[in-house]
């Protein structure tokens, strides 16, 4: 007999033809994958439908777009987020999923801990850890990495009605969820040097897009 799903993973994928084999061999039993791609060319949707996970298309580009249907198509009781580039192994999301399942915790998120320097480039790390600061102040939460690995339950996401569909979709969930009073959780994984180019954080374009995404939602809170 198969295991039910109980947690459906949600791996945005923009050409991660390298890394996702890795990726989708690492997932927990009762897990399953759904692979949301933006019109990859090196092959990723079929690599992905081959190893049985569920290929969503999404025409809209960019992070957030992928990652809200991703969340669109899960059905599972709890949802989980990861990268697909193989920085980061879906074989520790039960530690995150573990306290959502238990009712201890609403959102659990993964704080990357680089096994070696070159895991996490410079500018994005210090960035992210003044982001980290400035979001301890604003909600109170003990927050020291707004980590894309992140587990919540399925309705309860759904319920905060994100907005953004670009990379600030991982900052709007935190403060949605501190502003609903969700008790967060954050736990430590391992975060490796990713298979492939980078599209967020590791370009200065793409770190310029983050941080203007990620100032106009803090200019929102108004605090
Ligand atoms: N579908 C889709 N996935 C994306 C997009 N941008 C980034 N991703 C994926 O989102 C994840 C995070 O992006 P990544 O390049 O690793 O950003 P970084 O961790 O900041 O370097 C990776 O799995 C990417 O393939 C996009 O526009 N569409
Ligand atoms: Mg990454």
């Amino acid at each position: 007999m198969t295991t039910p799903v109980q947690v459906d993973l949600v791996l945005p994928c923009l050409n991660e033809a390298g890394a996702l084999p890795w990726v989708l061999s690492r997932l927990p039993e009762g897990y399953r994958a759904i692979v949301v791609d933006n019109g990859s060319t090196d092959g990723s949707a079929e690599i992905a439908a081959a190893a049985g996970a569920l290929v969503v298309p999404e025409t809209r580009r960019g992070f957030g777009a992928a990652a809200h249907a991703g969340l669109l198509a899960a059905t599972a009781p709890i949802v989980a987020f990861c990268d697909a580039d193989a920085s980061m192994d879906p074989a520790e999301l039960p530690a995150l999923v573990g306290p959502v399942s238990h009712g201890t915790a609403d959102l659990v998120l993964g704080r990357r801990r680089p096994a070696i320097a070159r895991s996490w480039p410079l500018h994005a790390r210090m960035a992210n850890s003044s982001l980290s600061w400035r979001l301890r102040r604003i909600t109170g939460v003990k927050i020291h990495d707004l980590g894309p690995m992140r587990a919540a339950r399925r309705t309860d996401l759904l319920n905060l009605d994100l907005r953004d569909r670009r990379s600030g979709y991982p900052l709007e969930m935190f403060l949605k969820a501190a502003e609903a009073n969700w008790r967060i959780l954050e736990v430590d994984t391992s975060y490796a040097p990713r298979v492939g180019r980078s599209k967020v954080t590791g370009t200065v374009r793409g770190t310029l897009t983050a941080v203007k995404d990620m100032s106009a939602l803090l200019r929102e809170t108004n605090r």
